[in-house]
């Protein structure tokens, strides 16, 4: 049976609906079509919230494949190759199951199911449901983790009704009352930033953006508990402060978001702070400034900016 295993794969870096899909469908195909030819792998080392989700859930962390050539693969959680596994261009493809955007090309017929759900494991939860495939406890409780990080707490705008549905019932099935309360254990694991230099929580999640002005770089941590910030901040604005002056930005950007009460502590440097107010129609004070409501970069807070510096 080994040459004919098939490695389910997500993208790379792996996040948890990435890791709970490849071993979530390899259960499913392994079960309908009474095989144990379907293997899930990664493209990758696990993050934080992932190990956290496959211990509590008693899952063994899948194997890291580290190329895909001539291997039988399925893609899941994203269909672009730029994101893929190592050699995923000489693999021999045989599905994708994804819920992003499409950028996909292939010289052959394959089956590609692409939903806009939350996340891909709502998309694999309704084939059992539908085709009325035993869901083990465990197995429940790891794809609604998987659902609740990507669609952060099922608060995120990409969180449709139909997976509101399935979070419930998945909840059912891992016998876990309080789903939310989950949903922030999540979280905190993975904001947990105890560990980490000021530097590395400013760069976890780091874009630079071009404007007239210059060149503004905005970090994001999304966290449940700002708490865990009181004693960094002013190491975090000394941080900020040298990279603007390394690097040469206009302005830069560490956005604490806090998902529960909906909106952003925003650290600040910048060679322009009356601009930078303008744009944000706030005054900051000692480098910061919270903005309820504040929770996206990229709907929320990019189009201020480039309203404000491209003038
Ligand atoms: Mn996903």
């Amino acid at each position: 049976m080994v040459q004919n295993k098939v490695y389910i794969i997500g993208h790379m870096p792996p996040d948890l609906d990435s890791v709970a899909s490849a071993i979530s469908y390899a259960v499913f195909k392994n079960r309908i079509e009474k095989t144990d030819k379907y293997q899930p792998a990664l493209a990758g080392e696990i993050n934080k919230e992932t190990e956290f989700a496959l211990k509590k859930f008693v899952f063994e962390k899948p194997p890291v494949l580290e190329n895909a050539k001539d291997q039988n693969v399925i893609l899941v959680d994203h269909n672009e190759f730029s994101q893929s596994v190592h050699g995923i261009e000489q693999a021999n493809l045989l599905e994708v199951l994804d819920h992003h955007k499409v950028d996909f090309k292939y010289g052959q017929p394959i089956t590609f199911m692409v939903e806009p759900l939350g996340a891909t494991c709502s998309i694999i939860a309704h084939m059992y449901f539908a085709q009325n495939i035993e869901l083990s406890e465990n197995l429940a409780g790891l794809m609604l983790s998987a659902i609740l990080v990507d669609t952060v707490i099922a608060k995120l705008p990409t969180c449709t009704e139909k997976d509101k549905k399935i979070i419930e019932k998945l909840a059912e099935l891992a016998g876990i009352k309080d789903w939310q309360a989950l949903g922030k254990e999540l979280f905190k694991v993975r904001s947990s930033v105890k560990a980490l230099k000021a530097v590395e929580i400013i760069k976890s999640d780091f874009k630079n953006f071009n404007f007239k002005v210059g060149k503004i770089g905005i970090g994001q941590v999304e966290t449940i508990d700002l708490g865990e910030f009181s004693e960094r901040k002013e190491e975090l604005l000394v941080e900020l402060d040298k990279l603007r002056e390394k690097d040469g930005y206009h302005s830069v950007l560490l956005l604490l978001t806090d998902i529960i009460k909906e909106g952003s502590l925003f650290l600040t440097s910048s060679e322009d702070q009356a601009k930078l107010e303008e744009a944000l129609g706030a005054k900051i004070k000692r480098g910061r400034v919270y903005l309820d409501g504040i929770i996206s970069r990229k709907k929320q807070v990019v189009p201020k900016f480039a309203k404000a510096f491209n003038k």
